[in-house]
């Protein structure tokens, strides 16, 4: 069945706390959603998060929507969704970068593909390894007792025994102590990372990551801006606390060079930071061979999006620092009738046919931007 549309939608979905990043604090999150039509009415849907407009990336919710419809709907339009790598690949050739919007229409074709098949997408990725994979939680209210008051209850709830700290936001000198509180007060239960959105310079990293390694930190996450790779290096080189690539690491052809040279010693996955699922693999086995750790990271989506992530995730060997699709529990409402399900400090990997997730269209509706054209 061939495809008849590709409808682009941008979505703004309050959270249920405000999420401070080193240079942005999400208090609605806006998400792009992908539904793929064939022309027997099957839909399949896709979703990738941004964070901060343009001040994260350069993937902004309205480039990435303005950049499908005009140069890559045209190349989906009238194809077999199952052939969704071959699609890929000639889009590859005739629109460079924008991997955001190049993940989130190939997802939505996994899934209608999936969808057509009646098979969870997984399947058409090579099939899972794991049935769940454990979850961290970002603690970032910006406030310091509010942080461990909310760890404390998400340990206790079993949800999550995994806690990155979102820091890089103000004095440097403060967020040691802030993650330091943190260490001190759940230290003994959990496992605390911290990421600091690329907010210092290498003066300050140095000082920052040694009083965070003896303080008991468990891996920093992109300390430097990303075009300093090779500050990157020497801090991998200083330090024995690992030193994680996230938005350095982006492309196949990126991951290479860091794994290659070690900026860094662990990669954050992000299927809308590569171009897709199959992208994500390829760079998952590029980090394998050579030896780097994996995170299985966010945007912070909500349930359709993360669905997507824990199908890729979940056919990947190995995470030796865990996986953080949290978005879910972070939004106040979700497009979806299900939601993903969480266990024992663990993210179940959905079974249902496609990304396993059923769109709640009226929710869509209601949190969609008001475009000139409806939503039926
Ligand atoms: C990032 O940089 O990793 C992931 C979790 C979170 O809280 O923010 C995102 C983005
Ligand atoms: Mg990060």
């Amino acid at each position: 069945m061939k495809i008849r549309s590709v409808d682009i939608y941008i979505l703004d979905i309050p959270t249920v706390r405000p999420h401070q990043l080193s240079m942005h604090t999400i208090t609605a999150q806006s998400i792009v959603v992908a539904r793929i039509t064939n022309e027997g009415g099957l839909e399949g849907w896709a979703e990738v998060a941004t964070i901060g407009g343009a001040s994260y990336g350069e993937g902004t919710p309205e480039a990435i929507k303005a950049n499908i419809d005009q140069y890559i709907t045209p190349h989906l339009l009238g194809r077999n969704p199952n052939d969704f790598s071959k699609i890929m690949f000639e889009v590859s050739k005739a629109v460079r970068g924008n991997h955001f919007a190049k993940a989130v229409v190939e997802e939505a074709m996994i899934d209608l593909a999936a969808k057509s098949k009646n098979i969870p997408a997984y399947e058409l990725l090579g099939g899972k390894i794991h049935d769940s994979l454990p979850l961290a939680w970002t603690l970032a209210s910006g406030d310091t007792g509010r942080d461990i008051e909310e760890a404390k209850e998400l340990l206790q709830q079993k949800r999550h025994k995994i806690f990155k700290l979102k820091i890089g936001k103000g004095d440097p000198y403060k967020n040691v102590e802030h993650v330091l509180k943190i260490i001190a007060a759940v230290g003994d239960q959990a496992r605390v990372t911290v990421d600091v959105n690329q907010a210092w310079d290498e003066t300050i990293a140095n000082y920052c990551i040694e009083a965070l390694q003896d303080g008991g930190v468990s891996m920093v996450e992109q300390p430097l801006p990303t075009w300093n790779y090779e500050g990157m290096a020497r801090l991998t080189e200083r330090f024995k606390v690992p030193i994680m690539a996230d938005e350095s690491a982006n492309s196949v052809h990126d991951v290479f060079q860091i794994t290659k040279h070690r900026y860094g010693n662990c990669i954050a996955l992000k299927p809308c930071k590569h171009g897709g699922l199959m992208e994500t693999k390829k760079v998952a086995a590029i980090a394998e061979g050579s030896g780097f750790g994996l995170y299985g990271g966010t945007m912070i989506e909500s349930s359709l999006g993360s669905a997507a992530c824990a199908a890729v995730y979940a056919t990947i060997s190995e995470f030796e620092y865990g996986t953080e699709i949290f978005g879910p529990l972070l939004f106040k409402d979700r497009i979806t009738v299900n939601d993903l399900q969480f266990e024992n400090f663990e993210v179940i990997i959905p079974d249902g046919p496609g990304f396993g997730m059923e769109i709640d269209l009226d929710k869509v509706r209601h949190y969609a931007r008001d475009y000139s054209y409806s939503l039926s």
